[in-house]
């Protein structure tokens, strides 16, 4: 473009010589005009674009390709930070501007752009958690991290204490703390954490460890430096002790605490037990649930039988909103123990070789169907977090719809292994928070 011209010591790009000669809210003129006209319109430009105001306010910034040679976008400062791009911060009026000008090719917006895998978070027990890689859970939480979906996990109670699951914990907002009353009427006197329908009281602390365990695999706190990385690091944890210390419950016991979850607003439910008699009570609480809109998450079991033949509840519960769950081990096949059945089983997650939160701060690896039901209620509450108005049937359809074929577990349930990522896509969007 313009060349200088050396006899008489002026040059048509004045301004962008070396030295500085344009910063926000100065111009220093260092020679005298030569061609004055357009210098003083790109001076003038160079200010309103880099007046003080703008450059210290939280104005967009924009990305002004420029030509080869002097330019215009050359004396307007900013930033550069390839060949001929450089990096402004102005008004859209003064971008359209800048686009006007002599030697800009063009002026776009500085756009945002959001990683495309999360990176690795920060639980030192991270790399050994195999399952959040065969769920591709990690693609999931670049849609939702879970954000405070209620989870009812009816199971032996949780170890309020944890550090990876306290903060997680679920809250009653309508009782008060220690004051020795049944503030809600819900039956459960200082129920502010969960309830223990064993019990019969409002502290579901675990003397056991199992649904501290199953509670870590679904909501253990991510990225926080500490043990291990849950499915959904948001979720409420709400603790419901319907198992004795010795890990066993009754048909009354979980119905009081279906109802306790139905009740408090949860969800999504995960019951990983097993019982062999069919319940009419049981039936009835479940199709409360299904009325409700909450999806139920079981396991299928660990004798190891065909649940098409021999049934067990409520995995064998006949309900749309019931999602009953086999185990599988690291290379896609079915865990040793696991129950199965064509029919009646409808997916399978990771559930041996897992790596759980345990009592006392301890960790402890883990098998059983137990675990894989609890990988699909921490997807289930990404999906329920990324889909307030979904149902439990429909969470369930789209887990079981989006489940990846093609592992050796196929032939032996009815869907195949558990995509989280997949399953948020089936329902609509699998897109950035
Ligand atoms: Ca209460
Ligand atoms: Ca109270
Ligand atoms: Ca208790
Ligand atoms: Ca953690």
């Amino acid at each position: 473009m313009a060349t200088a011209s050396p006899e008489r010591g002026i040059s048509r790009d004045w301004f962008f010589t070396k030295g500085g000669t344009c910063r926000p809210g100065r111009v220093v003129i260092r020679h005298r005009l030569g061609r004055g006209t357009r210098c003083a319109v790109l001076a003038l430009l160079c200010l309103a674009v880099f007046a003080p105001s703008a450059a210290q306010s939280a104005e967009p910034t924009w990305l002004v390709g420029t030509g080869t040679g002097v330019t215009a976008a050359r004396a307007l400062h900013g930033e550069r930070i390839a060949p001929g791009i450089r990096v402004i911060r102005g008004t859209a009026a003064s971008a359209r501007r800048l686009s006007r000008m002599p030697g800009v090719r063009f002026v776009e917006r500085n756009r945002r752009y959001s990683a495309s895998s999360i990176t690795a978070p920060s639980d030192p027990l991270y790399g050994r958690q195999w399952a959040l890689r065969s769920t591709r859970v990690r693609a999931a939480w670049l849609a939702t991290l879970g954000d405070g979906v209620p989870v009812a996990v009816l199971d032996s109670g949780l170890d309020l204490s944890n550090p990876d699951l306290a903060g997680n914990v679920w809250t009653n907002p309508d009782e008060i703390a220690g004051n020795g009353v049944d503030d809600d009427g819900n039956g459960f006197i200082d129920d502010v954490h969960g309830a223990d329908t064993v019990g019969q009281d409002g502290d579901p602390s675990d003397g056991l460890g199992h649904g501290t365990a199953v509670a870590s695999v679904i909501g253990a706190r991510g990225d926080n430096g500490f043990g291990l990385s849950g499915m959904a690091w948001d979720a409420s944890l709400m603790p419901v002790k319907v198992l004795h210390d010795q890990g066993w419950g009754t048909t009354g016991t979980l119905i009081a605490g279906l109802r306790y979850a139905l009740d408090e607003g949860a969800r999504i439910v995960n019951m990983s037990v097993n019982g062999p008699e069919q319940s009419q009570a049981l039936a009835e609480a479940i199709a409360q649930a299904e009325a409700r809109g909450v999806l139920v998450v079981t396991s299928a079991g660990n004798d190891g039988k065909n649940r098409d033949r021999v049934a067990s509840y409520p995995a064998s519960e006949r309900s749309r909103t019931v999602i009953t769950v086999a185990s599988a081990t690291r290379r896609g096949g079915l865990a040793r123990g696991s129950a199965f059945g064509r029919a009646s089983v409808d997916i399978a997650a990771p559930g041996d070789d897992v790596i759980t939160s345990d009592l006392g701060g301890r960790f402890t690896r883990r098998a059983g169907t137990s675990f894989a039901a609890a990988y699909v209620t921490g997807a289930a509450a990404l999906l329920a977090a990324a889909h307030p108005e979904a149902s439990g049937s429909r969470l369930r359809a789209a887990l079981v719809a989006s489940a990846r074929r093609g592992g050796r577990v196929d032939a032996q349930i009815a869907g195949g292994q558990l995509d989280a990522a997949a399953a948020l896509r089936r329902l609509g969007r699998l897109r950035p928070r």
